[in-house]
């Protein structure tokens, strides 16, 4: 008999995007991937070529939908937290990272071409919401900026690879 092993996907090399309604999510998404178009209203979980997965920003927003995030996030690697670098609110649910808590963590501030960003002030209201790991600053108006990004989500997939490689052939 089967014992479904096989129904099991691993995919601890993919990230997931998560944060409130218009924090920029999809529209990084669609830059990271270089798909073209305005971001449009996301209503459902979105994959990309199984690599990373953009979520509605009412999972986030919305207590009610929490357990469908963390239901999402289940099987990615890394967390990506979102969020605007003109929005001075962080909703982070108290809690809900912890749940995270052995996944890999990266914050992202976007929108930092806008006149009215602060991102050294977004910064210190994730830090105090206890995201320690790396922030990067973004804007999908300044390419450039995405690259380290980039480079820390391609890190991220080589060392999932290499810990799957490592448990094969120990
Ligand atoms: N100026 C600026 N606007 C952005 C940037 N990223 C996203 N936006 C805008 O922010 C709004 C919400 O973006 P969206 O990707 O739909 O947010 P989501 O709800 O988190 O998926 C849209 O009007 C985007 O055009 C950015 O880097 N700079
Ligand atoms: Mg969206």
């Amino acid at each position: 008999m089967s014992d479904h092993t096989d129904l099991i996907i691993d995919r601890a090399h993919a990230f997931m995007l998560i944060g409130p309604i218009g924090a920029g999510k999809t529209t990084l998404f669609n830059a990271l991937f270089g798909r073209p178009g305005e971001a449009r209203k996301t209503q459902a979980v979105e994959y990309e070529a199984d690599l990373g997965v953009d979520t509605p920003g009412e999972f986030f927003d919305h207590p009610r939908l929490h357990h469908a995030l963390i239901c999402t996030a289940a099987d990615v690697g890394t967390l990506v937290y979102v969020q605007g670098a003109d929005d001075f609110d962080c909703r982070m649910p108290p809690g809900l990272m912890e749940v995270y808590g052995h996944k890999r963590l990266i914050a992202v501030i976007t929108k930092i071409d806008l006149p009215t960003a602060d991102a050294d002030r977004v910064e210190a209201l994730l830090r105090v919401r206890g995201i320690a790991g790396p922030v990067f600053r973004v804007s999908v108006a300044q390419p450039s900026t995405l690259e380290p990004l980039r480079a820390a989500l391609a890190t991220g997939r080589r060392a999932a690879g290499r810990t799957r490689t490592h448990e094969a052939h120990p």
